[in-house]
């Protein structure tokens, strides 16, 4: 029999990477997605166009994290032995202008997942991809497992709340709960309104003569950059234990938004110098310090460690966007 898996989120950057690690490991997998008037589910379309996968060992279901009606009839159906919740408001920036969507969906929404978990008879293994964002500044850098949760933004709030409601109910419920505790993780298939692909495209547009300036706010932001590929593994290794436990996937290494900028624009050819603006519109009210993780747990228990460096994820970036612009304007190039 074929382990079945259920992914909340599946048609996002992390999604999307692991449902191929899970189809590719012989699972039948099931997504949620949500009711959308664009369909956006452009980082699945190459496994919706192979007909020997899509329908055969994956499946999506109609399902929002508003209304659990529908999420427990679906998961009730389907008897998922692993969960895999990734969905939810992930743009801290925007968690500024929308804070209750963003406990809506990422706090309340993991709360009613749990819920439905602790009524089914046999409840699957349950990973929460939770955020760096919930250390805010914390006084203790690197950060590990142990690190006080002390958010500064309406997302870190949210994740704060869900990561705590996943240990509540793994220690009071007896559920296989796990939290990842994710840093920035990031691939061709970011988000565009995340800095890295932002910088990214804007490098090869510019290179292209398709784009003047690219406009930013705090270029001396510092994080912990790694690949998504590599952060999905460790979802995987996580639940794949003989008990449940929080681990954080980091790379330990820092580096600035100026950084991205460099490497972006050295991929293509460029000096960044003459390009690049400054806005305060794209300043946030409030920014995290020192987020640097330290994933010796993850290491040592799980035999995880991040592959892809930070010079060679901004390059395949930059290389990826220069691509799908060369093939959606093939004249245009310059
Ligand atoms: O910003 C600065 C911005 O939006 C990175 C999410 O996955 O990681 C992500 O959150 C930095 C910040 O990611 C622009 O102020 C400057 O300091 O790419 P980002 P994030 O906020 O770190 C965490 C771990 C998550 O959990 C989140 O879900 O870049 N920055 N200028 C800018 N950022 C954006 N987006 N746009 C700018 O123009």
């Amino acid at each position: 029999m074929k382990k079945k898996a259920f992914i909340t989120g599946i048609t996002g950057q992390d999604g999307s990477y692991l449902t191929e690690l899970l189809l590719a490991k012989g699972y039948e997998v099931h997504g949620s997605v949500r009711r959308t008037s664009s369909l956006e589910r452009s980082r699945l379309a190459h496994l919706y166009a192979d007909p020997e996968v899509y329908n055969q060992s994956l499946f999506l279901h109609y399902a929002d994290l508003d209304d659990p009606t529908t999420l427990r009839r679906v998961l009730s159906r389907v008897q998922p032995s692993e969960l895999y919740h990734l969905a939810g408001q992930s743009h801290v920036g925007l968690s500024f202008e929308i804070p209750e969507t963003t406990c809506e969906f990422t706090a309340m929404g993991t709360l009613r997942l749990l819920e439905i978990l602790r009524d089914l008879p046999e409840p699957p293994r349950f990973f929460h991809a939770t955020s760096s964002e919930i250390f805010g500044r914390p006084a203790q850098s690197p950060q590990t497992e142990d690190t006080p949760i002390a958010p500064i933004n309406p997302y870190g709030c949210a994740k704060a709340f869900a990561t705590q409601m996943v240990r509540v109910y793994r220690e009071s419920h007896g559920l296989f709960a796990v939290n990842g505790i994710l840093y920035n993780h990031e691939s061709p298939r970011r988000g565009e309104n995340f800095v890295t692909r932002k910088i990214c495209h804007a490098a090869a547009a510019i290179k292209l003569g398709r784009q003047r300036e690219l406009v930013l706010g705090d270029t001396s932001a510092l994080r912990d950059w790694g690949h998504a590929r590599d952060y999905v593994r460790g979802m995987w290794l996580a639940l794949d234990q003989e008990t449940a436990d929080d681990y954080v996937f980091a790379t330990g290494k820092l580096h600035s938004v100026q950084q991205v900028i460099e490497a972006a624009f050295a991929a293509v050819d460029l000096d960044w110098s003459g390009y690049v603006k400054f806005d305060r519109h794209f300043l946030r009210p409030s920014e995290p310090l020192h987020l640097l993780g330290d994933a010796t747990k993850a290491r040592t228990r799980l035999g995880w460690s991040p592959g892809i460096p930070f010079q060679e994820l901004i390059k395949e970036m930059t290389i990826a966007e220069l691509n799908q612009l060369t093939r959606t304007d093939p004249k245009g190039a310059a």
